[in-house]
């Protein structure tokens, strides 16, 4: 991959960012991402796909609820929004084909302001999409996926497809349907839905099951829109249990299969599995892929980390080595992610203000990803593991336990063989033992 310069260079002084293994003491380097290095049969380019977040580096400026923004954009001094628009997006370019990522993902009004003028706003995206699509074509960089902002706008306070408002609805579908206008011409490879206020605030106000049902024939429409228009990538939904709603519908990712199945959307639509959401569910990341990867919905992954002190949506940038190496032991069992890649859905914190901060925050990203993946590997390979999660369940291959499993044993039957084979034995779970083989191959 080549770097892509536009009028001007916005990280100067940063060249493209390659790898030079872990002895090497350059914090520009990657010391564990080998893009071309084999592992499971696969290069780590492609297990990973790994994409740049344009919100989150592009767009978040470090502000909180407690203080203005402390990141000062260069690209963000023009006054036409279309001109300031390309400005980012030759800043972005620059970024992620320095940091040699494969991929990119937006919503809509990360690419470009949006007015309340419908037929403005998919002018501005759509001659975005055209500098886009000659930008892609520069450098080989790819759209993972592209989604539309249904959450910031006031007009969205009570929910987009959710809302009691059939106009609002109708205004969040104007906006979706440009969303995949772009998506497809873009060669989009997948589309995002992330329902950040498709929820609610109190049942006191609120029709759940009507709500519901909304969403869905809004997925649906979406869906058939797209379909007809000749999108042939996957749609995914991606969990997250509250923030900025009290209650969120797609809670997790139990709740989002058991939604896509009632609504007869599992054909078209998998999952996007968020880290900071899943524990913001009260689950571990690798549960969430475990469920996801069990209903042949593992799609793709929203990667980043909370923190464990506070409970909320930090999106910091992924370093937990035992976290990921739990994780992509799951991920390498299930053979991967069906269509999607690894989207860095993180921001750098509010006092990292130098350019370079957003490289040192990738490269560890991915560093940390690539060695937790290479480490599982080992795992799979040169341990027990595999061998004593098999044995654990082995009462269940042979005899009564694989009749059951067949399902052709009753509870007459079940009682009988108790009383026949006496009190079991008691059998370790063996979870140090566990513990300490991730740490030893780590
Ligand atoms: C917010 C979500 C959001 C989605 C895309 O918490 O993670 O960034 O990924 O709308
Ligand atoms: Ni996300
Ligand atoms: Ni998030």
């Amino acid at each position: 991959m080549s770097v892509a310069l536009g009028d001007k260079e916005y990280f100067k002084g940063i060249s493209q960012v390659k790898y030079e293994g872990p002895e090497s003491d350059n914090p520009f380097a990657f010391r564990w991402y080998d893009e071309n290095r084999v592992v499971a049969g696969k290069s780590l380019k492609d297990h990973f796909k790994f994409s740049c977040a344009y919100w989150h580096s592009f767009n978040a400026d470090g502000s909180d609820p407690f203080g203005g923004p402390t990141f000062e954009f260069e690209w963000n001094s023009k006054q036409d929004a279309v001109e300031r628009a390309k400005d980012k997006m030759d800043a972005a370019f620059e970024f992620i084909t320095k940091m040699n990522l494969p991929y990119y993902c937006f919503h809509d009004v990360d690419v470009v302001d949006y007015t309340n003028d419908i037929a403005d706003n998919d002018r501005r995206l759509a001659t975005m999409v055209d500098y886009a699509k000659q930008k892609q074509q520069q450098t080989g960089v790819k759209l993972l996926w592209a989604t539309a902002n249904l959450f910031s706008h006031k007009r969205f306070m009570n929910g987009a497809s959710t809302n009691p408002d059939f106009l609002v609805l109708a205004h969040g579908a104007a906006q979706v349907k440009a969303a995949l206008d772009a998506t497809i011409a873009l060669d989009g490879e997948n589309y995002v839905f992330w329902g950040g206020r498709e929820g609610y605030m109190t049942l006191l106000n609120t029709n759940m099951k009507r709500e519901q049902e909304h969403l869905a024939r809004f997925l649906h429409a979406s869906k058939d829109y797209a379909r007809k228009n000749g999108f042939k990538g996957t749609f995914f939904i991606e969990p997250k249990p509250m923030e900025p709603t009290k209650h969120q519908y797609d809670y997790d990712c139990a709740t989002v299969i058991g939604f896509l199945r009632q609504y007869d959307l599992l054909n078209d639509f998998k999952i996007n599995i968020e880290v900071n959401h899943a524990t913001l569910a009260g689950h571990t990341f690798q549960h969430e892929l475990q469920v996801a990867a069990d209903a042949g919905v593992l799609g793709s992954l929203d990667a980043n980390r909370g923190d464990v002190q506070n409970g909320w949506d930090t999106d910091q940038f992924p370093n937990d080595l035992n976290e990921l190496t739990e994780a992509m032991l799951v991920f390498l069992e299930a053979g991967g992610l069906q269509g999607g890649g690894v989207n860095f859905d993180a921001k750098i914190r509010r006092n990292s203000t130098d350019p370079a901060d957003l490289f040192f925050a990738h490269i560890g990203g991915m560093d940390t990803f690539a060695r937790a993946l290479i480490t599982a590997d080992n795992i799979l390979q040169k341990s027990d593991y595999k061998k004593f999660r098999q044995e654990r369940y082995s009462s269940f291959d042979s005899g009564k336990g694989k009749q059951f499993e067949e399902g052709t044993v009753g509870l007459e039957d079940l009682r009988a063989y108790a009383i026949e084979s006496g009190e079991p034995e008691v059998r370790s779970g063996k979870q140090e033992y566990l513990e300490n083989i991730i740490n030893r191959f780590i």
